[in-house]
């Protein structure tokens, strides 16, 4: 196996819009993390970058929805992204934005480099523009019908009922979601990527070179993009968010945020480079080193064929490989967050890292378990039952178990001392164990080197497997029961502890990219430091020195109790019986208005004088409502959940300018206001005190 001389990590760099779940994280960020910590413990020259993602019409959505700007919402989930990753284990080099302006100012040289060669084409379209918000609708921006499906929950890039992608012009009755109305189709330019003229090109590279050495399902995707046809696209929009095109008279248009955010990889390259004093363009320009992208499978048409292409025409490198990970369901169930059925990063630090002393734990349980369902070739599962029994069957009862039982022996059988290893009294046991760790170490080696972390970690456990039942061979505790008749014996004792010694110190340097946090409770209880976990030390049998004190043993994990998973799984059923109810009220938020609409209603404080139900109609109550200068009838949908008689005597909020409405052939001349609560139940809206029927609301 050939080592390259440098290495550039990269994962994803996750939009700015709200926070993650560990979907992503078993994605895009673990992987990469336990590939970096293992490159750094072979002492190789690694850069692991990542970053946030703050452009796209995400963002402006985003903060459309929270009622805020796209720059506080970048702001606020750039940093809670960023304590995330903190939080979890994340040992990027950098985590960088895209909001930054060295990443403005080398995407627009990107774009200049590109451009100026006659490497993007110019196209002029027709597109939606909404006239009263006088703006080129992102296909985000656009609602209609599903031609597919029917629903009315489509927007111009997919159907979020039936989920299929969509383009703008599919979309039957379009609307406009800035005001409502319907687009019209208005001509604009923009710049494109030639995809078709780097056919031939990417078939070579991908198709023969990388066939065998990149992903099954990568290689797969990539041939259907490419024998379906390279269509050119558009690395232009028409936005007001996003990397100014660097052109004159391009006013309105930025880079698409699919040009900008993986040229984040090289920005944050160079930042890392400024901070630390290095030159950062031999990671981008020199042949000899291995750029590696660790992404989900939803993105492998950007870092598989759009990218190389364009970093191919910028004369950089190519990836060496993108291990993409295809999705992580949970409970049964496909991960959204639309659904909020989900487990956000941020939910499991807070329930289970925050919660007790020694997070770390639990920090390394949830990389365990996320490795060892890591969904490398199909979808794989998340289920709480499936992390309590990864967590105490195998952490607990036979890696912690192990080292916990060395441990625990080598203090009573050994005074707390490395003992010797007496050569003349070596057996087939022991030389089994000693070939196993010999051996471990280049089959984890290749594992990772090809990025099966699943096995490489299989294989870690294993070997501690493989202890646990040599010491169940060897029962230096019976042994021990021997001494007084036969003193010798403790020779048998010092074999079997120094080697299952030996054994755990290979096992905190095999274990180390995975579980960084146990591999570092096992360096103080060897009390030895971080050198130790060199890789190369790794397959040594001579790592602590005979007749060295070790401290106490120190629980490496805990059991996951019943309870806890019960209370997980309760409080992912109940997030989506409320996300429900809230989504098929309010489908999404209203447009924004300008406090002239708001003046524009008449909203008056009144009482309720009689109230009786509407025949055949189980949801409506008639109430006669006082508003001091005059009387009004009102029916109002509240019958399910105010009973006539207790709404005699209450004061409500009537909006007294809406246009009369006929319901059940009775005039309803105004509406009073309710709030919906998250079960469904309305609640009248009144003033704290009495007041007199009449009063204004404003
Ligand atoms: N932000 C999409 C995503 O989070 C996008 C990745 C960019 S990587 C350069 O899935
Ligand atoms: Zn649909």
């Amino acid at each position: 196996m050939e080592n390259a001389k440098r290495y550039l990590v990269t994962s994803a760099l996750p939009y700015a819009n709200g926070l993650k779940h560990v979907g992503h994280l078993a994605g895009a960020y673990i992987p990469a993390d336990i590939y970096a910590r293992y490159l750094r413990a072979q002492k190789r020259d690694v850069v692991f970058v990542c970053g946030s993602d703050e452009h796209g019409t995400a963002i402006p959505i985003q903060a459309a929805k929270e009622g805020t700007t796209p720059r506080a919402i970048i702001d606020k989930y750039h940093e809670a992204m960023k304590q995330d990753f903190e939080d979890l284990g994340m040992s990027f080099d950098i985590y960088h934005r895209t909001s930054e302006p060295i990443h403005h100012e080398t995407a627009q040289e990107f774009f200049t480099y590109l451009n100026d060669r006659g490497e993007l084409e110019i196209k002029e379209t027709e597109q939606y523009y909404d006239e009263e918000a006088k703006t080129f609708l992102a296909d985000r921006y656009i609602k209609g019908t599903c031609p597919n499906c029917g629903s009315d929950r489509a927007f111009g890039d997919q159907c979020e009922n039936c989920g299929r992608t969509l383009s703008p012009d599919e979309l039957i009755n379009p609307v406009s979601t800035l005001s409502g109305k319907t687009p019209v189709k208005k001509k604009t330019s923009h710049w494109y990527l030639p995809l078709g003229e780097h056919e031939a090109f990417l078939k070579e590279w991908i198709l023969k070179e990388h066939k065998d050495d990149w992903r099954a399902n990568v290689v797969g995707q990539c041939k259907g993009w490419i024998e379906g046809g390279l269509q050119s696209r558009a690395v232009t929009r028409d936005l007001d968010w996003g990397i100014k095109v660097p052109v004159k008279d391009a006013e309105g248009k930025v880079l698409y945020v699919w040009f900008d955010a993986p040229i984040g990889y090289i920005s944050a390259t160079k930042q890392w480079a400024l901070d630390n004093k290095k030159d950062w363009k031999p990671y981008w320009y020199d042949k000899e080193t291995k750029l590696v992208h660790f992404i989900g499978k939803d993105n492998i048409v950007f870092h598989c064929i759009i990218f190389p292409v364009m970093l191919k025409l910028h004369g950089n490198i190519l990836p060496a490989n993108v291990p993409a990970n295809e999705f992580l369901n949970l409970e049964g169930d496909k991960m959204s967050t639309s659904r909020n059925w989900k487990l956000d990063m941020r939910d499991y630090i807070n329930d289970f890292v925050k919660k007790e002393n020694g997070g770390g734990q639990c920090v390394d349980m949830l990389r365990y378990y996320l490795t060892q369902i890591a969904p490398e070739t199909k979808d794989s599962e998340f289920m709480w039952k499936g992390f309590q029994d990864a967590v105490n069957s195998e952490l607990v009862s036979i890696f912690g178990n192990f080292v916990n039982r060395t441990w625990v022996l080598m203090h009573k059988l050994c005074n707390g001392k490395v003992p010797l290893f007496h050569n003349d009294i070596i057996d087939d046991t022991d030389k089994e164990l000693i070939t196993e760790i010999a051996n471990a170490r280049t089959r984890i080696e290749n594992l990772l080197e090809e990025y099966s972390f699943r096995e490489a970690l299989f294989e870690v456990i294993d070997l501690s497997r493989k202890g646990n039942q040599y010491m169940q061979k060897k029962q230096p505790w019976i042994v021990a029961k021997t001494l007084t008749e036969n003193p010798d014996n403790q020779k048998l004792i010092d074999n079997c502890m120094h080697l299952c010694l030996q054994l755990s110190a290979n096992l905190a340097i095999l274990i180390n990219p995975f579980l960084p946090n146990t591999a570092k409770t096992m360096l103080h209880m060897m009390k030895v430091v971080d050198k130790m976990l060199d890789w190369e030390n790794a397959g040594s049998l001579k790592l602590l020195s005979v007749g060295y004190s070790l401290r106490e043993p120190q629980l490496l994990f805990r059991k996951i109790e019943d309870e806890e998973i019960k209370t997980q799984v309760e409080k992912l059923k109940n997030g989506l019986i409320k996300t429900n109810t809230k989504m098929e009220e309010q489908p999404q938020g209203k447009p924004m208005i300008q406090f002239d609409d708001f003046a524009k209603l008449e909203l008056k404080a009144g009482t309720v004088i009689a109230c009786e139900k509407v025949e055949k109609a189980d949801k409506l109550l008639k109430l006669e409502v006082d508003l001091g200068t005059e009387k009004r009838t009102i029916v109002s949908g509240i019958a399910q959940h105010y009973t006539p008689e207790e709404m005699i005597g209450k004061q409500v909020i009537v909006v007294t300018n809406l246009a009369p409405r006929k319901m059940r052939g009775i005039e309803s001349q105004g509406m009073i206001l309710t709030a919906e609560d998250i079960d469904g139940k309305l609640q009248l809206l009144k003033p704290e005190n009495v007041v007199s029927p009449g009063s204004n609301v404003s």
